[in-house]
């Protein structure tokens, strides 16, 4: 990819809309945009102000009339010279100005270039161009406004000060070291205590970073959340309850569900898998017991298990067993369904009371679903929360370093062997922002983006 090209792409989605942007950028990209709208050069376009032209064709008749904005280099996304051209939103009208941009000397832009671009000319960090993405591919409101947060910086702003304490005792250390064989020298060596006091709390500031990745994981991927229980509680009726969709099949007759049913939501700005499960009982036909195979797995498949009673009967054996497994695949919350009914269930231990369908409880086992799966801190998180896997691992090996590092200080160790540990805290941290990351890395990121940003 030859990032000197003037590259051109489809800004907006394909197909019939309002309005579409073609978007130039490069240093021939006035040169272009003049070439397309019959002008001499970018002398009558003023920088950041949109300019009404026409879109003209090879014999100079009018096309479409646009709007054309000129962000002069240094000061655009890209920090090259960018034009932005909004036509109306017709196929042919974007396929013929894309194509007379080709023509004109741009290039296709490959996924992600002009945001490459964007880093290439130091506009961006890394972390900054992947929140971009994020907040593209957002889902929830929620993940556009922590994308958005990153998008902004804050994972770079956090991480500043931690290196700046790192390199100041980088600089300590080497300092001690070059005058340590020096008698005379004025220069301190740090003592152990020292030491240990400044890397301990850029220890625990990166340890919280990678650590709000189980939550994060989850705001960015999802979390899959399995309603389990024995034929016939109303784990269907509960999961079209909380869908507000009839989507899956409900009769009386145990043993309707033969297969996981997954459908996608939104719960307190976090996307949902909710998936709906073959109720689980011994003894039944081949299609049954697959199905009731897929419910297991789906349970330890799943980041929250939901275990449906039914209060209108007694609790069984095969309710307590599911209820001791469902503690031992980890989190789970327990739904008393059939809540309208005259109660003959004991309460085994603290349940969520609701009737799939008088809808009774239903709000209340959503916010509890949503507190099951916020961090332990509380809401605190949002500005620290660390949502990429490759941001979490780079976290956690600069803050292993400095374990590392707190170690030696306490065995004694020589301050070279401690000087290793601050210099591959440091790698990691440039590695994060992307000051130090290989080719491959890079590109696997930017591949991943979508044509026009
Ligand atoms: N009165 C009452 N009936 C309910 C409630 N929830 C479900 N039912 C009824 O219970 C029966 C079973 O409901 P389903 O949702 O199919 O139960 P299930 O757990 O999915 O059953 P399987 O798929 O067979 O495992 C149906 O006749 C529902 O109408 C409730 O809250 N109150
Ligand atoms: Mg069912």
């Amino acid at each position: 990819m030859n990032l000197r090209d003037t590259i051109v792409a489809l800004a907006t989605p394909a197909g019939r809309s309002g309005l579409g942007v073609v978007r130039l950028s490069g240093q021939q990209a006035t040169v272009v945009a003049a070439q397309l709208t019959g002008a001499r050069d970018a002398g009558q376009w003023t920088p950041r102000r949109a300019t009404l032209a026409q879109l003209r064709d090879a014999d100079g008749d009018a096309v479409d009339q646009v709007l054309l904005t000129w962000f002069r280099a240094p000061h655009s996304y890209t920090g090259e010279d960018v034009v932005e051209i909004a036509c109306h939103g017709s196929p042919v009208v974007l396929r013929f100005c894309m194509e007379a941009a080709l023509g004109a000397g741009a290039r296709l832009a490959g996924p992600g270039e002009f945001t490459l671009r964007a880093f290439a000319n130091g506009r961006i960090d890394l972390p900054r161009a992947e929140a971009v993405r994020d907040l593209i591919e957002s889902t929830t409101l929620y993940q556009a406004k922590i994308a958005s947060q990153q998008a902004d910086g804050s994972l770079a702003r956090q991480t500043r000060p931690i290196k700046e304490q790192v390199l100041a005792l980088i600089a300590q250390l080497e300092a001690g070291i070059d005058f340590a064989e020096d008698a005379t020298s004025e220069i301190d060596i740090p003592a152990s205590s020292l030491i240990l006091g400044s890397l301990s709390s850029p220890e625990t500031a990166l340890r919280r970073m990678a650590e709000s990745y189980s939550y994060g994981r989850m705001v960015q991927e999802g979390v899959r959340l399995a309603i389990v229980g024995r034929p016939n509680v109303g784990k269907s009726s509960l999961f079209n309850a909380l869908l507000q969709q009839d989507r899956a099949i409900v009769t009386e007759i145990p043993g309707t569900t033969r297969d996981v049913v997954s459908e996608r939501m939104a719960i307190g700005g976090l996307p949902v898998q909710l998936m709906d499960t073959a109720g689980i009982r011994e003894g039944t036909d081949v299609v049954e017991s697959l199905g009731i195979q897929r419910t297991y797995a789906a349970m330890a498949d799943a980041d929250l298990t939901l275990v449906v009673l039914d209060l209108s009967q007694p609790v069984t054996e095969e309710d307590l067993r599911l209820l001791g497994q469902a503690h031992a695949a980890g989190p789970h919350l327990v739904a008393g369904n059939k809540c309208d009914l005259p109660r003959r269930a004991a309460t085994p231990c603290a349940l969520c009371e609701v009737s799939a369908t008088t809808l009774a409880g239903v709000e209340t086992l959503r916010e509890a679903i949503r507190e099951a799966l916020l961090p332990a801190e509380g809401a605190a998180v949002d500005q620290a929360l660390v949502t990429n896997a490759r941001h979490a691992n780079l976290l956690r090996q600069a803050a292993d370093a400095l374990a590392k590092g707190m170690q030696a200080a306490r065995d004694g160790l020589p301050h070279e062997l401690l000087l290793i540990d601050c210099y591959s805290c440091l790698q990691a941290l440039d590695e994060l922002t992307g000051a130090t990351t290989a080719d491959d890395i890079l590109n696997r990121i930017f591949n991943s983006f979508c044509i026009g940003k």
